[in-house]
């Protein structure tokens, strides 16, 4: 089933999202339908806020929307950042317009979070990857790529925001 997803400047993004403490058929349900959402909107992943749910739960798939070969559920995903940084380009399903920027993020990531049944996972991540996780985990803490941007570069993409939101 797929679900709406909540666009900036719904105040339900910047809401930080509460640890899953047991994995149900109906989290499951949640993440497929995640998974199907997040493939319609031809994104690389989504985090269960962006559509209203405040869990700490994410589905990635950085094959893309057309390959669709390496989809991944994180249950209560935790990340130790390199110092290391990369500088990449981002987008996200919840913040209108196709607007895109650079974003400065830890070039490699150690995860910790837990699968669909309960089971532990640790993975070392790099490349986008890394950054796409970064993005999530972000969104699971209500903060989104633009709040990492220089405030020049936000109060011009709000003002175009208010700008197409009058129209
Ligand atoms: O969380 C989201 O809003 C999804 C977002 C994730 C993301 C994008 C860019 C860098 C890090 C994380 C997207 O998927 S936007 C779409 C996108 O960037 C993309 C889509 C298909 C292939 C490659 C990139
Ligand atoms: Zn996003």
């Amino acid at each position: 089933m797929l679900l709406s997803i909540v666009t900036y400047p719904d105040r339900r993004l910047a809401i930080p999202s509460h640890p899953v403490t047991e994995v149900t058929d109906e989290l499951r349900t949640l993440a497929a339908n995640m998974a199907e959402t997040m493939y319609e909107a031809e994104g690389i992943g989504l985090a269960a806020p962006q559509v209203g749910v405040h869990l700490q739960l994410i589905v990635v798939d950085t094959s893309g929307p057309e390959k669709r070969e390496a989809l991944e559920v994180y249950v209560n995903p935790v990340l130790t950042l390199s110092i290391e940084t990369t500088d990449s380009d981002e987008g996200c399903l919840s913040v209108p317009g196709g607007y895109r920027s650079k974003v400065k993020r830890a070039a490699r990531v150690h995860l910790s979070a837990q699968d669909l049944d309960g089971n532990p996972i640790e993975r070392d991540l790099e490349g986008t990857e890394a950054v796409c996780l970064q993005h999530e985990t972000d969104h699971l803490k209500g903060v989104l790529f633009i709040d990492h941007i220089s405030s020049l570069k936000r109060s011009l993409y709000d003002a175009k925001l208010r700008k197409f939101m009058k129209k």
